[in-house]
Parts: C-alpha cells; structure tokens; sequence
C-alpha cells in the first residue's frame, strides 16, 4: 500500500503481482528494528520434547462485548456505532448485526462453565460503554454496572483471573455524533467512563486493558471505512490514533488515582514486516512505524518515531502547527503513564514491497489478511525485549477462523496453528521474554466484524439459530495444554 492510497485493510490484503511467496525462510530484513533482527528465526524447530511454560503462566480465551452480547438494546443500553454501522452501513458480509450476536447476555454461565471445563486461569472480555453509560457521558446504567458484576462473581466462583478491556470498538454513537475518536473531548468521556468502572470494580484484582487495537478502531473505523464508524479519511484516523491514546493514558492515571487492583495497559496489535525485496528497506521502516512504532513508542518511550509523521496517509501530520493543535503539550508525558502490563495481539506478518505496498508473503488463513507465520511471534516478543522498557506482557489474542470448507468441530488447522504459536511463546520466554500469559481468540464463534457470521474463529461452535454450544476439537487439544502446562510437539 502507498501511504496516500488507502486501498489496504486488514481485512482486504492486496497480493501484489509478483509478491514472493516464501514458503518458510524470512525476508530480508525486519521492519524497522533499529537492531537488524537474527537471521536465523526461521530456521529454529521445536524440540522433541514438550516445552514447558512457566509456573503460574496463564492460559485464557478471549471475547469482545459487541462479538458475543447481543441483548443491544436490552436493560438500558444505549446505541454503539457498531450497532448503527451493522444496521445501515451495507458493509457486513452477510447483512447481519450483533443485536443477538451469541446472546451471551443471557447465556453466560454455559459459556463460563466451557471456559471451566477448558480449565482457563484467565477470561478476557470487555465492557460495553453504553451499556454502562448509555449515551457516552452523564447518567450510569446500574443494570449494565450489574451485568458485570455477575460476570466478575461468576468468574470469581469459578476462580478465573478476569483481564478486562475497557474498549472493544462499540463507541456510544452520541459519543461518534459529537465527533468521535477525532474529537479530543472523547479522551475525556472515556476517561470518565473508566472512572465510573473503577470506582464500582475497583476492587476486583484482575488485568486492566484500556482499548483494544487502536490501530485497527482508527485505520479501519476512519481511514478505510470497513469498521463502524465507517469514515473514510485518513486525517480522522491520524487523530483517532492520538486521541486514543490520549484515552489511555488518562485511563492509566486515573487507575492509579483511585489506586484499583491489579495492573493496567493497553492491548496493540502488532505485525512483524519484511521486506519482499532487499532494495526495499525504506518502505518497509515506513510501514513499521505506522503498524508498530507509532503505538509502542509513545505507549513506553513517550515520544512519536518521527518516521510515524508526515505527510502520507497513516501518518501524524507534518505541519508544526496542525501537529501542535493535534499533539498537545503534555500529551506524550500522559500517554506514557507507567504501565503494569502490555497487551499483544498477534495474528501474523506483512511483506512490504518496493512501492511501499503491503504483499503477501507468507500463506493466509481464510481472513486473508492474517498471513500464518508463527515464528514472527518470537521475532515481535524479542524485539520488544530488545528495543523498550521491561514490562510484563500478555498475548491477549491469538486464533485463525476455520477452514472455508470445514463446518462443525473438526479443526485441525487451529490445532496446528495454536501449536507452533505456544511453542514459540515457550521460545520467547526462554529468550528471556517476560510473557506471562497466552488468550486464545476466541472462546466462541461469534459477530466477526465486517465479515459477520461467516468466519468463525472460535474453540467452540456457535450454532447462530439454536445457540447451541459444541466444543470442537481444538478446544479439547487447547485443555491438554493447559492442564500440562506444556505444548508437545506434533
Ligand atoms: O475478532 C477480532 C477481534 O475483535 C480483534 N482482533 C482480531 C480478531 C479477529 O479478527
């Protein structure tokens, strides 16, 4: 993708003519590590024997409100922008909204008893903003306050460390009326929306996540226009991008301020990039600022990589003025707030080609563009390691759909996924990697997004008319693991 064209989505990967298909051996060089990465990533091979994690180390499954709640407009909850996006945007697959989505409003102690029987130490799912503040400022809802507070019991009684997420993309739709992400101001309600959760769960030790992937809420919601809010300019987005993380780190002082349990961070998405051709190294730091650095660097060093700003798309603005209005004085010091823990969603790499366009490189899943390369989780953990602060991390998401051709349980491709990912976790930490947990996405099928029902990334089957639940087989493999806390080779 060049910057100024913004014809890419992660949802809509172009393969470039010509782009390299590399069956197996990394490109070229790492996106943008300022230390070039190891050669020899790719050539490492699991040993014969079961790599053990950590005592302690935490295996959970993931949600997200707007994918499995449905009840959209039940016991006081206000409208989201994904609400109005599904409803009238034309934009989902199958014309479907998350109004019933797994109906987990009402279902959710079969779907805590799954994550029992899974044996999870950890859940994470996230809160619905207007189901708590309907309208994205002033009045609470108590019903939506006691929905979560049943789902936190539950998980109590069921001794599941909860890792909660603040924002998982369902914006109250007053709050995108009045501007949204692009909107200063929205850093604000948000921050008193998370002091409204605070102060009633506060007490509740668990992993605190501020916003889901603002990379992807940003570029898709405002730039692309495949993602609620649906806008289509990139200006928007650049600001969307600032503005929550602006978001975040008054999340972060305001966590501190009324001294809640447990820790707090951000969950990013993060994508190795290689270049696909070896004179292409320039587009390729290009892309890995705006899919990387842009939100690790100021999250933990406090600053924006200055190859993150000018005068492309994705990029902050180059102007000093329109930048100055933008990034305020004090802004990078309050984005920067200590953290306790980073999350990280990986999902796979991108290849960048001369034109500075994101190729395929490596084979997709069936969101194609998730290209699979399990050793580009080793390769982001230990950069990470290598090129910021020490902080504790957890994998908050990581998963395939199914095969198109497959319905039901059979999921041989997750298993194999899953595989060669834990065990390049157990790499990772043996380099010396402070992770110390691991979310597989996702604990149920469920409302994927632009592309509706028709990709199911779940360890369990969702049957959307009965809502029956049905473990496939990943889910029964995925519980091996955990109870030896150790993946075996194939
Ligand atoms: O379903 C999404 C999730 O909401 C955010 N991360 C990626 C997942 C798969 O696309």
């Amino acid at each position: 993708m060049t910057g100024s064209a913004p014809s890419f989505s992660r949802r809509q990967l172009f393969t470039a003519t010509g782009a390299m298909a590399v069956g197996g051996v990394a490109l070229a060089t790492l996106a943008g590590c300022s230390t070039p990465a190891p050669a020899k990533t790719a050539m490492w091979t699991p040993p014969a024997t079961p790599m053990a994690f950590p005592k302690g180390y935490v295996w959970g499954a993931a949600t997200s409100a707007y994918q499995i709640e449905g009840a959209w407009n039940i016991d006081g909850r206000g409208p989201s922008v994904w609400d109005t996006f599904a409803l009238y945007s034309g934009k989902i697959a199958d014309g479907s909204t998350g109004e019933v989505a797994a109906d987990h409003y009402h279902r959710w102690k079969t779907d805590f008893d799954l994550l029992k029987t899974l044996g999870v130490g950890g859940y994470r799912f996230s809160l619905a903003w207007p189901r708590i503040q309907p309208t994205g400022s002033g009045a609470i809802n108590q019903k939506g306050l006691d929905f979560y507070k049943q789902l936190l019991d539950g998980l109590a009684e069921r001794s599941i460390r909860p890792a909660i997420t603040l924002f998982h993309w369902d914006l109250p739709q007053p709050v995108q009326d009045a501007g949204g992400w692009p909107n200063r101001d929205t850093a604000n309600r948000f921050a008193d929306y998370a002091d409204i959760v605070f102060g009633a769960f506060g007490d509740v030790d668990a992993d605190w996540f501020t916003l889901n992937e603002p990379k992807t809420h940003a570029f898709n919601g405002y730039w692309y226009g495949n993602h609620a809010p649906g806008l289509t300019d990139p200006n928007a987005a650049a600001a969307a991008v600032h503005h929550q993380l602006l978001a975040h780190g008054l999340t972060v002082q305001a966590f501190d301020a009324q001294g809640v349990k447990g820790r707090v961070g951000p969950v990013l998405n993060l994508t190795p990039v290689s270049a696909s051709d070896p004179a292409a190294a320039d587009q390729t730091k290009n892309v890995d600022a705006r899919e990387n650095r842009l939100f690790l660097d100021p999250v933990l060093k406090g600053s924006y990589p200055t190859d993150a700003i000018g005068t492309e798309n994705g990029q902050l603005p180059a102007d000093p003025a329109q930048f100055a209005s933008l990034v305020k004085e004090g802004d990078l010091k309050t984005i920067s707030s200590p953290i306790g823990v980073l999350g990280v969603n990986y999902y796979g790499v991108a290849g960048v080609d001369l034109n500075g366009d994101e190729v395929q490189i490596h084979p997709t899943s069936t969101a194609e563009w998730e290209q699979i390369w399990a050793p580009g989780l080793y390769t982001l953990l230990t950069r990470i390691k290598r090129e910021y602060k020490k902080v504790p991390i957890l994998l908050t998401e990581n998963g395939i759909p199914d095969d198109l051709l497959q319905d039901g349980v059979d999921d041989p491709q997750r298993i194999d996924y899953l595989r060669s990912h834990f065990q390049q976790a157990a790499r990772a930490i043996e380099a010396g990697v402070p992770l110390e947990g691991h979310y597989v996405w996702s604990l149920l099928d469920n409302f994927e997004w632009a592309e509706g029902y028709t990709q199911r990334w779940g360890l369990t089957h969702v049957d959307f008319t009965t809502q029956k639940r049905t473990p496939k087989k990943s889910f029964h493999w995925y519980s091996t693991v955990i109870a030896a806390n150790a993946v075996a080779p194939k």
